[in-house]
């Protein structure tokens, strides 16, 4: 087993207060629009809910890219090259990871996640599966560029974004994103990335508010989360969960509606939501395969190869770094 620490810190104040997500609570509950970035869902209890919606039968995403995953594995890896080390962008558990590392000749797998237990965790159950993988975990924010670890920089390297995460970023985000991987990854690196499409407005109303209310569930912790960790008294079960198709940006939303004229406190400021006002707490964009074409090369990378399943719910597209060079 070869697991190396190579953590950050996030920034705590003296109670241990996490101070980017007071920061960020504070703020966008100041706002008209209510809103909490997506990111904030994940909390150690989030992700496991997480977990779980992806088991949903409603939820079909996890299950369509798992299958694009096994049937083209081979094809990946002959066009991949060995002495590679895989970066996985937010990696949560790595449920897909074994997948794509059974196939491609990995030197080290390099999980980068904001999650520390999370990444621990993972990084454990996937030590016990690859013994003479070399795995060093990053806790950083994949949306900024991370330094790699030093012991892998002279490595071909393949970028790993799977689950279609790069749909919760608004697209002018998602592009800043895929420049940032760039930066991280460098000349030379590939990337393969996963993108739910665009489909029926009533099958994506299922798969965000499905009927074991799991997704709920999941949408609701951030409550529960803001009142354990920013000294919140904010009356969870006063809202429910709600998921809408935005024609405009093509897009679910997830919000939690306010049942009834409520106030509340957290980190000691006051707020007050009269019924039926929402907090806007996720976005999951649904592309066309032009659009994530344009949206990957706006980012800085050439698509190479598309995967897509019989009836184009998902799109699997390896990329590769598209060389840095003046414009004509
Ligand atoms: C992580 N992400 C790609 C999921 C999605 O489908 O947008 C998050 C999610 N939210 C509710 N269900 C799933």
């Amino acid at each position: 087993m070869a697991v190396h620490a190579d953590l950050r810190l996030v920034e705590h104040d003296e109670d241990g207060i996490d101070l980017a997500f007071r920061a960020d609570v504070l703020r966008g509950f100041g706002e008209r629009q209510k809103a909490v970035p997506a990111r904030w869902l994940y909390d150690l209890a989030g992700s496991k809910l997480f977990e779980d919606i992806t088991r949903q039968q409603e939820y079909y995403p996890t299950s369509t890219e798992t299958r694009l995953l096994e049937t083209n594995g081979a094809e990946i890896a002959r066009l991949t090259r060995s002495d590679l080390a895989v970066v996985e962008f937010g990696s949560g558990s790595s449920i897909k990871t074994p997948l794509l590392l059974r196939e491609v000749a990995a030197a080290a797998y390099v999980p980068v996640d904001i999650s520390g237990e999370f990444l621990r965790q993972s990084t454990r159950t996937l030590a016990a599966l690859f013994p003479d993988l070399a795995i060093i975990p990053v806790e950083a924010d994949f949306l900024r560029a991370v330094q790699l670890p030093a012991s892998v920089r002279d490595m071909s390297f393949l970028g790993f974004f799977p689950g279609s995460t790069i749909g919760n970023l608004v697209p002018h985000s998602a592009v800043d994103l895929l420049r940032s991987m760039r930066e991280t990854l460098g000349e030379g690196s590939r990337l393969l990335i996963g993108v739910d499409c665009l489909k029926d407005e009533s099958r994506l109303i299922s798969a965000y508010d499905d009927a074991k209310g799991v997704t709920a569930a999941f949408n609701l912790n951030l409550l529960h989360r803001i009142n354990r960790e920013l000294g919140g008294d904010i009356p969870v079960g006063r809202f429910h969960h709600v998921a809408r198709w935005n024609a405009d940006w093509r897009r679910i939303e997830m919000h939690l509606e306010a049942l009834e004229d409520i106030g509340f406190t957290v980190s000691g400021r006051s707020f007050a939501m009269q019924k039926g006002e929402t907090i806007h707490t996720e976005n999951s964009h649904k592309y066309t395969p032009d659009q994530v074409q344009l949206l990957l090369q706006a980012g800085g990378w050439s698509p190479a190869r598309f995967w897509s399943d019989r009836s184009n719910d998902f799109l699997l597209v390896l990329a590769q770094a598209t060389e840095q060079r003046s414009a004509p």
